[in-house]
């Protein structure tokens, strides 16, 4: 494979772009090599502006469940463009969206649409905090919830990837409010509620794909769910990468702990921005108009994201044996690469739920921030190169989450396992 395209278009983008993108672990940064441009999508492969073809394990960060150029989502979306970008105004659509996943979500009685998993967990805090009219949070190492000033402490995804758990720019006088507790860890988290009478929120990833792929112990999510009631704050899931990803119910398809808040991205977009949160209306309500914590967007609940959205849930719903195929694909991934790892002599711990997988370097189950960060991060970095000269584009950081999309097939999952097979014998 030759990258002259993407090199050069990467040059011309760094005296534009700071570090020529516009997110920061797309920079290839961890795993070296210049960050390929994309010409296009094809359903389960990125072509880069090289003409290099690759089958695509990242899927935009997880939207593209059905894989790129979805036929479904385009015509929705093309129907809505014919008919205007955007009002600043009411539209059906996103009621209808809204009940769909209301529809789905015992513990969801209103939801609010916002253009990306930031924006919805931001929000969500600061609804959480006007609710209980308390001020901290709770929030696990190694977890990502966005870039917002509160929760820039000990994340994870592009922070760790780059060493910055905890970002310059933002002032201690915010951060002091922001508690960190240790994932799948209980005492951590009472030591937290002992430390502080004002918490307003413990918020988590039920399904960490940010420090990589590691789920919560069914056991200790259930114990926090008791903890917040007994302490008057609110469970917040994050299930803006789990959400139908883990399961059409996301993590409370998986788990029987219900949340009292969830925040939605990437997948209810269907590849358009969108991000949402929802609760039981008792705590919606508290949202302005009707309700004294403000919260606002241009383009929130726009009409063309919100056709792509729905054209991609209602997809989800009406397909039963979705979750279970992408399950399959996802564990025979895994157990493949485990197998190929385990005959070059190479540690690799690995993981799967619904469409989500993950692997660690690693001799020893990553159950928290502090195991995932004992990785091999260089032996990472060549598997990813020699992946990608291979044609398999897998996230560009140990601290990431794998995608199956529904447009992925057996033999695409075999090749990539022959490939891998080849590649842990050259570094091991
Ligand atoms: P966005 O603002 O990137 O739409 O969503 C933030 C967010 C919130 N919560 C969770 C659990 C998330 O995984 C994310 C974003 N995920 C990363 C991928 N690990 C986005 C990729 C990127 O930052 O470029």
């Amino acid at each position: 494979m030759q990258y002259k395209k993407s090199i050069k278009a990467y040059e011309k983008a760094k005296e534009v772009i700071p570090g020529g993108v516009d997110s920061p672990v797309r920079a290839f940064k961890s795993v070296g090599g210049t960050p390929l441009f994309i010409k296009k999508g094809e359903g389960a492969y990125l072509v880069d502006v090289d003409g290099n073809a690759y089958v695509d394990y990242v899927q935009s960060w997880g939207p593209l469940i059905f894989g790129h150029s979805d036929k479904t989502i385009e015509k929705a979306v093309i129907k809505a463009v014919k008919k205007g970008l955007s009002f600043g105004a009411p539209t059906k659509a996103e009621t209808k969206l809204a009940s769909l996943i209301c529809g789905l979500f015992e513990s969801i009685d209103k939801v609010r649409f916002v253009s990306s998993g930031t924006e919805a967990v931001m929000s969500a805090i600061r609804l959480a905090r006007g609710f209980t009219c308390k001020d901290d949070i709770v929030k696990f190492e190694g977890c990502y919830h966005g870039h917002s000033d509160s929760l820039l402490v000990q994340a994870g995804s592009g922070a760790v990837t780059f060493g910055t758990p905890s970002s310059p720019g933002v002032p201690s006088d915010l951060t002091k409010h922001t508690l960190l507790a240790k994932y799948n860890d209980m005492k951590s988290v009472k030591e937290c509620f002992k430390n502080s009478k004002n918490i307003a929120c413990v918020i988590i990833e039920p399904i960490a794909g940010n420090m990589g792929f590691v789920p919560s112990d069914a056991k200790f999510l259930q114990e926090l769910r008791t903890l917040c009631d007994k302490h008057g704050a609110l469970l917040i899931f994050d299930e803006v990468m789990s959400g139908f990803r883990a399961h059409l119910k996301g993590a409370q398809g998986v788990y029987e702990t219900k949340p009292d808040m969830v925040t939605f991205g990437k997948v209810i977009g269907g590849g358009m921005p969108v991000g949402a949160f929802g609760a039981r209306a008792e705590i919606m309500d508290k949202l302005s108009p009707d309700g004294p914590v403000y919260q606002a967007g241009t383009l929130s609940g726009n009409p063309v994201a919100m056709a792509a959205g729905l054209a991609s849930l209602e997809k989800i719903i009406d397909d039963e044996g979705l979750h279970v195929r992408l399950e399959a694909k996802a564990k025979r991934l895994v157990e493949g690469l485990k197998c190929a790892a385990d005959e070059a002599g190479i540690a690799l711990q690995v993981g799967a739920i619904g469409s989500m997988f993950g692997f660690f370097f690693n001799d020893k189950v990553v159950k928290n921030f502090d195991d995932a960060l004992t990785s091999d991060t260089k032996r990472f970095a060549l598997f990813h190169q020699g992946m990608l000269k291979r044609g398999f584009y897998f996230a560009c950081s140990q601290f990431e989450t794998g995608f199956i999309c529904d447009a992925m097939d057996e033999s695409m999952i075999d090749a990539t396992i022959e490939a891998a097979r080849v590649v842990f014998k050259e570094i091991a």
